[in-house]
């Protein structure tokens, strides 16, 4: 796995952050270190998904990155007709993606060596041409017939103004009884309580091996791009979409991921 060093060194001029081709080569080695509990909500998304999901209907995995919830669906929902669509609006993820899916699938039918960067257990099986790479934006896209919609960490880097909107085609585009699994950075409107989890998320990081220049650097690129929100106005905004459920499942510091049930 390539190391994340992209902010270890003082940066000049610190632009805002976006997923280009640097941040792909050294996203699974970026996500785990930054985001507590990724490894846990990837896996529980594939548990998730194989109990949530309706024969003939379609997952979609939005804002896939390099489609590791995707992998974890695939290998998990055993259907001979499964068909995920994976969306990301970054060429450069979705190339990458491209690539580990192709490794991946070398990987499966010789169920060897293990193959770096590919996310754990891919020598697992899985009928891995069900995953559709689809690159656009998540706002553009038409949801339908669909029983599982994940959308892990990627809801915070859509403007605010047009969640509401995203969230309500999602729903429409939903089977009854399907779920939203829906993972996000929290915020706190208690400053303290702000402050001590913003504070553990840091620790993580630091236990992690980021500096404190990385920290920084890092922080002031993601803050006019990840725009967190409280755990109320989640749920408040899922249940105004009309899901007749909804149930934080998940949080480790200030990560929380949550199911949404039509
Ligand atoms: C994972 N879910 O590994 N349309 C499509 N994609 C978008 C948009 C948009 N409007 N905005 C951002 N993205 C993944 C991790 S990362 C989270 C998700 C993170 C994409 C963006 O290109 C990136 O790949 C992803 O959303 C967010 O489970 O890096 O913190």
């Amino acid at each position: 796995m390539t190391s994340d060093t992209l902010y270890a060194q003082a940066l000049e001029q610190l632009v805002d952050f976006n997923f280009d081709e640097k941040v792909a080569n050294v996203f699974p080695d970026m996500i785990q270190r930054s985001v507590p509990g990724y490894a846990s909500i990837v896996a529980m998304t594939g548990i998730l998904a194989a109990e949530f999901y309706q024969k003939d209907s379609y997952c979609y995995d939005l804002g896939c990155s390099l489609g590791a919830a995707s992998l974890s669906m695939a290998r998990a929902i055993e259907d001979e007709t499964l068909h995920i669509i994976a969306v990301d609006n970054s060429s450069a993820m979705l190339e990458k993606a491209q690539h580990l899916l192709l490794l991946s699938k070398r990987a499966t039918k010789r169920a060897t060596k293990r193959i770096p960067d590919v996310p754990e257990n891919e020598n697992a099986h899985y009928n891995e041409s069900v995953i559709e790479l689809i690159c656009d934006d998540i706002n553009d896209i038409k949801i339908s017939n669909a029983s599982v919609v994940v959308m892990n960490f990627t809801l915070q880097f859509i403007a605010p103004e047009q969640r509401a909107k995203l969230l309500q085609n999602i729903y429409q585009g939903m089977k009854k009884d399907g779920i939203l699994i829906l993972s996000e950075k929290l915020n706190y409107n208690d400053k303290s309580q702000q402050q001590l989890l913003i504070d553990m998320h840091h620790f993580f990081k630091k236990a992690n091996g980021y500096s404190q220049l990385e920290i920084s650097q890092k922080r002031q690129t993601l803050e006019n791009v990840l725009i967190p929100e409280t755990l109320e106005q989640h749920k408040e905004r899922l249940n105004r979409a009309g899901f007749k459920q909804v149930e934080q499942w998940f949080q480790c510091f200030n990560f929380s991921s949550f199911i949404a049930i039509k």
